[in-house]
């Protein structure tokens, strides 16, 4: 079991709240990838592999009992730990970029900020379970309300986190844009409020930029 935590240059993640607009910024992102001639690997979580996708299930259907916050997280980190073994780990050794729709961050943010978990426990699964880092977070940042609105009505019933209320979700924002803070180097804050094509935009040139500071053994 690794204590190690690799930051990995060929992982690439997308973070924010609901609504953000990350399933277009994945597009643009895997478009610039391509064009540029990499192999690419899209994936998300919780899921990304048969099993952690069952366990997504049952972190998100709102039929059973209340999940208690613990229950979540250590779901959370279950369904990551495939994940990275089975996808993540040898997409990377093949020499593909990996794109991921959600990570680690997401973690610290809905259940460290969002439920009230100790950072400390979750950082210690992230070194334990997990081991890996990427090399770049695109965090699409955008006001709660506006985000909620924009996914208004789109399931007949909302998941067991979508569910929260708007609290919640602020304490969330504030948990991501905290990690950026700390993070400079690693993080790139995209104002997700703009129209889609500047979005777009925006999360390609971060992206282009990034790619100019790797090196030939980043990318092997
Ligand atoms: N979760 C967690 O708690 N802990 C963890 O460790 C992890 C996850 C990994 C499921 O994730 C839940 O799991 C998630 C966090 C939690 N719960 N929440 N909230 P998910 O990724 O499946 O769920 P999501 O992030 O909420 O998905 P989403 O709401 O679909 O967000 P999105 O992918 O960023 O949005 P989108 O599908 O790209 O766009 C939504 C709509 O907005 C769509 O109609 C677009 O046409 C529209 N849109 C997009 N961009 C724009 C712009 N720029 N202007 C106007 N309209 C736009």
């Amino acid at each position: 079991m690794t204590e190690a935590l690799l930051t990995h240059p060929r992982l690439i993640t997308l973070e924010g709240g609901e609504g953000a607009g990350k399933t277009s910024a994945i597009t643009a992102v895997r478009e610039l990838l391509q064009a540029r001639g990499h192999d690419v690997a899209l994936t998300r979580e919780p899921g990304g592999t048969p099993l952690a996708e069952r366990i997504r299930e049952l972190l998100l259907d709102p039929r059973d009992e209340a999940l208690a916050p613990e229950t979540e997280l250590l779901l959370m980190f279950a369904s990551r730990a495939q994940h990275v073994r089975q996808v993540l780990r040898p997409a990377l050794q093949r020499g593909a970029f990996v794109v991921s729709d959600r990570f680690t961050d997401s973690s610290y943010a809905y259940q460290g900020h969002g439920r009230g978990l100790d950072a400390e426990w979750i950082a210690a699964l992230e070194r334990r379970a997990v081991g890996l880092k990427p090399g770049l977070t695109l965090l699409l940042d955008l006001d709660v309300r506006e985000g909620r609105a924009r996914t208004a009505g789109r399931d007949l019933w909302p998941d067991r986190i979508e569910s929260e209320q708007d609290d919640f979700f602020e304490r969330v924002r504030a948990g991501f844009r905290a990690r950026a803070l700390a993070e400079p180097g690693r993080f790139r804050l995209i104002d997700a409020s703009q129209p889609p094509v500047a979005v777009g935009a925006a999360v390609t040139d971060a992206l282009s930029a990034y790619l100019g500071t790797l090196t030939d053994s980043d990318l092997a």
